[in-house]
């Protein structure tokens, strides 16, 4: 994504590797500030995970793959039988870091079907490859995913979305906000209605931030807007990425969106959602089965931000010790999907029959 820091117009990816460190955006200080931080070594790289330095189902993937490939890395001068054992114990401390993405186990699954080599070098030549490849596959995906999604926008086209499904959720240019990136750059006219997405604000945080950056016209609004704006004829398609696609179609992904494509069917709201093959579930039957995160309950007791003379603060905005529910994610049921857009194309019901046919 080209990005303006201190004047000057940069490229840069969400995450990326160099050597045995893994060099990220820090999303937790954005959009005030804009850093590139580091991580050395594996057990870095999964607090960067579960503190959500990166997030976004894609940017975990990749994350989880550059993790193991950094414990290769570390483990390069054991024997085997202690390679093995390093190697698993740093792919489960990887897994223990957020549940609910699908990329993220894909990615640990892959690197670790990929030590079978006869040697320790092999397999760490062979781990480091693998996560090299997931990150391509993953930057390659979300372009063709623009593509597709750019036929579904039509010139003048006002879109809904919800938290941040961009460049910053995955290597580059994003599931959610990929077609919208190709629509404006063909010179379509768009408008996007960015939610700001409680309790971590991701849509207020860092996709009304990609839409500066980009130049696309957006408005932000509060969450319990989304409806409101739905029924006066306001938004003509919603489009959000997702964390987990089970086989049937049910989506899980950031809490709320389950009422955004409830309204949009109430009121003819075509509802698409933005995913590659690495986000389905062929095991999980059924939305329900996916394990939903529980967060923090002080993500929702306070808010973060800056004061007037920008220093970072969080502020407290309810009793100290209010009771608290904080699931990071909902199932949207399938009947409200009116499609997926994948890397493979545009995916209609029925969902069983043709998720298995592009991804089985
Ligand atoms: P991609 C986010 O969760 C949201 O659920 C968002 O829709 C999704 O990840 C985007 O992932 P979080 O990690 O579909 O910010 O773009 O909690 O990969």
């Amino acid at each position: 994504m080209r990005v303006k820091v201190g004047g000057e117009q940069r490229d840069v990816r969400t995450l990326w590797r160099e050597k045995s460190t893994i060099r990220l955006i820090d999303q937790r200080i954005l959009p005030h500030t804009f850093e590139i931080t580091s991580l050395k070594d594996h057990r870095e790289t999964a607090a960067a995970i579960r503190d959500m330095v990166m997030r976004g189902a894609g940017a975990i993937g990749v994350a989880a793959g550059y993790g193991m490939a950094q414990a290769a890395l570390e483990a390069k001068d054991l024997s085997l039988n202690e390679f093995e054992a390093y190697f698993d114990a740093a792919a489960e401390r990887l897994r223990k870091t957020r549940p609910t993405a699908a990329n993220l186990f894909h990615a640990i699954e892959r690197c670790l079907d990929a030590a079978k080599g006869v040697s320790v070098s092999d397999r760490v030549e062979a781990v480091v490859a693998e996560a090299d490849a997931i990150a391509e596959e993953d930057l390659a995906a979300s372009k063709r995913m623009g593509e597709y999604g750019n036929s579904l926008i039509e010139d003048g086209a006002c879109i809904l979305t919800h938290c941040n499904a961009g460049a910053l959720a995955f290597i580059d240019y994003g599931t959610a906000l990929s077609p919208i990136r190709s629509a404006h750059k063909q010179g379509k006219r768009v408008h996007v209605y960015v939610d700001e997405t409680r309790p971590r604000c991701q849509g207020a945080r860092l996709t009304a931030w990609e839409m500066e950056q980009e130049g696309i016209p957006y408005s932000l609004i509060v969450d319990n807007a989304a409806g409101y704006f739905m029924r006066k004829g306001e938004v003509d398609l919603v489009i959000v990425g997702a964390d987990r696609v089970a086989a049937n179609g049910d989506v899980a992904n950031k809490i709320g969106t389950y009422e955004k494509a409830v309204v949009a069917k109430e009121n003819g709201i075509p509802f698409y959602v933005a995913a590659p093959r690495m986000t389905f579930d062929l095991k999980c039957e059924k939305g329900d089965d996916v394990e939903i995160e529980e967060r923090d309950h002080d993500e929702v007791r306070k808010m973060w931000g800056v004061d007037e003379k920008g220093n970072a603060m969080r502020i407290l905005i309810s009793e100290e010790k209010a009771n608290v529910r904080n699931p990071a994610f909902d199932v949207t049921p399938s009947k409200y999907v009116t499609a997926f857009i994948t890397e493979e194309g545009i995916l209609e019901p029925p969902f069983k029959e043709s998720i298995r046919k592009a991804f089985a």
